[in-house]
């Protein structure tokens, strides 16, 4: 337990792994909740808990926690955010996992959500999911104007997300680019742009009460932008290096598919140096943030080394 200089006094902060996840029982419950308390058939209502309640490693509400923190937010103010995060990267799975786009029937050890639901289901759990991400900020977020500013966060890395989906499955990039820069611009839409919505929404969220901090804005979506493409590029190698007994779904699906990847354009030496470079601007974004943000520092490292 490391004793950090925190807005508002000394406060202890938990680096350990556990300690860094801390928010998820919270994040699920409330998500868990909020799902309970809708008006919806029964085997839509199935469809959704199996998309949003079944696993996962809740990254990016944690990184929406970790950054309403370091601005010297309360939790409690960004758990509609991380929740709202959450439910779009649940939407995306289960539409990304179709026949359609990626045909995936494992994810998180388990059966793709078409596979235990049938593909109209999860087409239309996966909408649900979408929309109901926009109605739950629109209903919990005791301030209107601040449920508009972070559904306005949230579609825009929604946006992004779709936009990247379709350059790295259907192509549509600028003429001129090459590899490289085709790559950054997949990744850094289809991954990075919702990891970079979780960490600005939950500093938001965080500094809503006493005002929006551009520069301090500014410094948590450079955090964002940088684990955002780095956890990619892990991702990248972990199809190339990992078992689908460890990571919950299958691997070595992207030579297979032609994808434009990091280990193919870099290699694997390339891509562990952009992890590293990245990991460091990350790590400078967290110093900038202070003490307070020494939980992002470390969670950019438990990032760069995952295994799953
Ligand atoms: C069809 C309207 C429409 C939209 C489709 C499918 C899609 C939009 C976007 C897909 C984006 C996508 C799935 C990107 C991959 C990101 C990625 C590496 C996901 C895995 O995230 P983890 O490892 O998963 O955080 P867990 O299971 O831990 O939550």
């Amino acid at each position: 337990m490391a004793l950090t200089q925190q807005r508002g006094g000394p406060v202890a902060v938990d680096l350990t792994e556990a300690g860094l996840f801390a928010a998820v029982p919270r994040v699920e419950a409330f998500m868990d909740a909020y799902v309970a308390s809708l008006a919806l058939p029964r085997n839509l209502l199935e469809a959704v808990r199996y998309a949003l309640l079944g696993g996962g490693k809740r990254l990016r509400p944690v990184l929406a926690s970790h950054c309403c923190a370091a601005v010297g937010g309360d939790f409690e103010a960004g758990l509609p955010a991380a929740a709202a995060v959450e439910m779009i990267h649940a939407f995306s799975l289960a539409h990304d996992d179709l026949p359609a786009l990626d045909n995936d029937d494992l994810r998180r050890g388990r059966p793709t959500l078409h596979i235990a639901h049938g593909h109209a289901m999860a087409i239309l759990a996966g909408d649900g999911l979408m929309s109901l991400a926009f109605q739950m900020l629109a209903e919990r977020c005791a301030d209107p104007e601040l449920a508009g500013r972070l559904s306005r966060e949230l579609a825009i890395g929604n946006t992004a997300m779709i936009a990247g989906q379709v350059l790295d499955t259907l192509g549509g990039f600028d003429a001129g680019l090459d590899a490289r820069a085709r790559l950054e611009a997949v990744h850094r839409n289809k991954t990075g742009a919702l990891i970079r919505a979780a960490c600005r929404m939950g500093a938001i969220g965080g500094m809503w009460a006493r005002g929006v901090d551009d520069a301090l804005l500014a410094t948590v979506t450079a955090y964002g932008e940088a684990v955002g493409l780095m956890f990619q590029i892990v991702d990248d190698l972990l199809d190339v290096e990992q078992t689908a007994e460890h990571t919950g779904k299958r691997t070595a699906k992207d030579e297979q598919a032609g994808k434009l990847t990091y280990p193919a354009v870099l290699g694997i030496e390339g891509s562990r140096k952009e992890i590293e470079r990245l990991r460091q601007v990350a790590r400078s974004a967290a110093e900038t943030l202070g003490a307070s943000a020494a939980p992002l520092a470390t969670l950019a490292d438990v990032m760069a080394r995952r295994t799953k």
